[in-house]
This record gives structure tokens, C-alpha cells and sequence, in this order.
């Protein structure tokens, strides 16, 4: 005779065994779901290490096409060989978006200081592209003062030490050439929506580089060139297609009144040595992002790596 505890008991048994069972279910699923996890890691890192790689290959490709270019031509220009985008699966591993961006048809921030002394005469003609872009000309004291070494402002308009200690989080000026174009959000005025205006015609190398007249857009070459207007500028840039300007004497000689105008003695040039690199590297879930700024010494010669970041 089964007595109504029994029946209680057993139901109780029952009970613990189907929760027992349920638990091992959900420690085995738990388990399975962390070795999912963990495989899923795995390959994550995988392909994270992998599209690294690729990034690496990637500029490495670039050097290559720089190179290769650089010893069957003497000129750099919008058609050079280096301009088409490094087409995409030439890396193994991912896509892979290429593309390499001449730098020295930018107007080079870090000319305004010339073997650590501030160079007025690049001062001067920062200011005027800044008018040419109609940005305030004062930006050009508030940067003079971020690279120069002293701590005293040139003008009302600079900024130093004293002005950036005071913002929340405070901060020193750099004293020194930029490192990169984002310090220049660090910098007194310029807020994103100068960087936004200026970005395009600007760049950051080391200092003392020429400007290439058969890359350079007509704001730059204006501001490079003393008294080529805007209007004058556009003429030469639209003489340059189809034919660039060989060399420098060239483009002196293709000049609207050639004479009176001086293009500089090492303010412009038709060869380029700096070039920044993009690849962009999808594999999977995983994005990485490089960028290169490369140095070609001699035409013929391997690009060495100056900077690099990778995200
Ligand atoms: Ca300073």
C-alpha cells in the first residue's frame, strides 16, 4: 500500500531528478555556448591577426608601386602610376582597399618652422592660404606659437602655455614641429569646422618641403608662389592636364607673366618623396585600418616607413 508520504517522496525524487537533469542541461549548454564563445574568440584573433598582416602587406605593396614607378619616371604627377587605387584581393587574407595620396602637392605645416626657427616668409604665405580659404589669418599665430620653442605669444592672437594650462583638461603647447594633422585639434581656433576647410590643402611632413606643381590644387600653388593670383593659379593647374610640367623651368616658363613672377628656389618642385598610404582590410567580422606616411629618398630607391598607425 503506497502511503501518501511515499507518494510525496517519490514525486520530491522525481522532482530533484528533473531538475538535476535540467541543471546538467543548462551547465552542458553554458559549456557548449563558452566553447562557442571561445572558438568564436579564436577566430576573431585569427582573422584580427591575419587582417594586420594584410594591412602590412598592403603598404609594403604600396612601397613597391613607389618604387617601381619612381625608377622609370623622373616626374610625379596626377597620372603617375602610384595614383590608381592598389586594386583590391592583392593581398591574400581579405579585401584589402588600397590607395596612395601624394603629399607634397599639400602645403606642408611643418614649414613654418625651418631648422627649428620660425620661418617668417612661411608664415606669410600660410596666411595667405588661409585668406585664399577664407579662414581667419590669425590661426597662422595661434600655430606659430604651438611649434615655436619659446613660450612667448607673437601676436594677441597666439597662444601658449599660459592659455592652454587654463582649459579643463589642461594641457601644455607642443613647442615643437606637429607630429600629426589631429594635434591640430589641440590648437588655439582651430575647431573641426576649420579643420574641416583647411584639412584638404594642408599636411604634415618634416620640415623644408617643396611643393609639387603637378599635384598641388591652385589654392596651395597661390599661397606658395608671391604674387600668382587664384585665377592664375586655376590656369596652371588646368595647363598641367594633359601636359605636366616636366620640370621646374617648365612650369616657370608656362607662368602668366613669367617674369615678373618668382617661383621660389626650393618652394616647388615636380617630383614627390612623401606619400601616405590607406589600406583598409575586411576579413569576416574584422576591420583594420592602417595608415602610412612613406619616404622615397631616391626614385629608385625602397620607401622607408616614417609613421604609422593601425586600428
Ligand atoms: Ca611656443
Amino acid at each position: 500500500m503506497v502511503t501518501g508520504v511515499a507518494v510525496r517522496e517519490r514525486g520530491v525524487a522525481v522532482v530533484m531528478a528533473l531538475v538535476t537533469v535540467a541543471l546538467a542541461a543548462t551547465a552542458a549548454a553554458t559549456m557548449l555556448y563558452r566553447a562557442h564563445v571561445w572558438a568564436r574568440d579564436l577566430e576573431l584573433t585569427a582573422d584580427a591577426a591575419q587582417a594586420r598582416q594584410s594591412a602590412v602587406a598592403a603598404v609594403a605593396r604600396a612601397a613597391e608601386a613607389l618604387r617601381d614607378d619612381g625608377s622609370r619616371t623622373t616626374v610625379d604627377h596626377a597620372r603617375s602610376a602610384w595614383n590608381a587605387p592598389l586594386s583590391p584581393g592583392l593581398v591574400e587574407g581579405g579585401v584589402v582597399e588600397a590607395r596612395i595620396v601624394e603629399q607634397q602637392g599639400l602645403f606642408n605645416l611643418n614649414n613654418l618652422l625651418r631648422h627649428g626657427s620660425v620661418d617668417s616668409a612661411a608664415v606669410a604665405r600660410y596666411r595667405t592660404l588661409l585668406t585664399l580659404l577664407r579662414l581667419p589669418v590669425e590661426l597662422a599665430d595661434s600655430l606659430t606659437d604651438w611649434m615655436d620653442a619659446d613660450i612667448a605669444k607673437v601676436s594677441r592672437f597666439g597662444a601658449e602655455d599660459e592659455d592652454y594650462l587654463r582649459l579643463s583638461p589642461p594641457y601644455r603647447a607642443a613647442n615643437r614641429p606637429l607630429a600629426r594633422l589631429g594635434e591640430l585639434a589641440r590648437v588655439k581656433g582651430y575647431t573641426d569646422e576649420v579643420v574641416a576647410v583647411l584639412g584638404p590643402f594642408v599636411t604634415v611632413l618634416p620640415d623644408g618641403t617643396a611643393v609639387n606643381v603637378n599635384t598641388a590644387p591652385a589654392e596651395v600653388l597661390a599661397a606658395v608662389i608671391d604674387g600668382l593670383t587664384l585665377v592664375e593659379a586655376r590656369t596652371a593647374v588646368a595647363q598641367r592636364n594633359p601636359a605636366y610640367y616636366k620640370d621646374v623651368a617648365d612650369f616657370r616658363a608656362r607662368l602668366p607673366r613669367a617674369a615678373e613672377l618668382k617661383a621660389g628656389e626650393g618652394l616647388v618642385t615636380v617630383t614627390s618623396s612623401h606619400f601616405r598610404v590607406t589600406a583598409l582590410v575586411r576579413r569576416n567580422d574584422v576591420r583594420v585600418r592602417t595608415e602610412a606616411l612613406l619616404y622615397r629618398a631616391q626614385r629608385e630607391s625602397w620607401p622607408v616607413t616614417v609613421a604609422q598607425t593601425m586600428d
